[in-house]
């Protein structure tokens, strides 16, 4: 295993902090891979930040951490309603996965947002803590990794 986090975002993430504040808030997703670094570093792991629009690159970034990455922390944002590729590449990894929602899923507007499909493919998921969610799923790999 190498001491590298996978932090992986989906599609529309790249508007964080520009769209929406009032649901969002206003940090960017620069500031979020900022924090997964801050928190990464002195526990001496590396962290791999990516977002696309595409599910076909998601399925890739996943491969890429399927072999040897400590965990993957991933903001599916809405491939997690539909996208069944994205869940079968997370079912052929061993390593821990958060799934992450900025915003609690279980408790928006519309009754599609509330059921994620990729439950079924991860570790544990945390929603609705706002960007706090990056940080804690960085931590929970951390110390999943050092035994506790
Ligand atoms: O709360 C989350 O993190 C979400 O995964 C965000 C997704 C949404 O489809 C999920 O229901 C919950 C993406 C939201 C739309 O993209 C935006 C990104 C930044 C700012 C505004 C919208």
């Amino acid at each position: 295993m190498t001491k590298v986090i996978h932090v992986l975002n989906g599609p529309n993430l790249g508007l964080l902090g520009v769209r929406q504040p009032e649901l969002y808030g206003t940090a960017t997703l620069a500031d979020v891979e900022k924090e997964c670094r801050d928190i990464a570093g002195p526990a001496g792991f590396e962290i791999i930040f990516r977002q696309t629009d595409a599910e076909h690159e998601m399925v890739h970034f996943i491969h890429d951490a399927r072999v040897g990455a400590a965990g993957i922390v991933i903001n599916p944002a809405a491939f997690c309603y539909a996208g069944y590729p994205v869940l079968d590449a997370l079912k052929m990894c061993d390593c821990p996965i958060v799934e992450v929602h900025i915003t609690n899923i279980h408790n928006r507007e519309a009754e599609w947002r509330s059921k994620s499909i990729l439950t079924q493919g991860v570790t544990g998921m945390i929603s609705g803590l706002g960007i706090d969610v990056y940080g804690l799923g960085v931590r929970h790999i951390i110390r999943a990794r050092a035994g506790r």
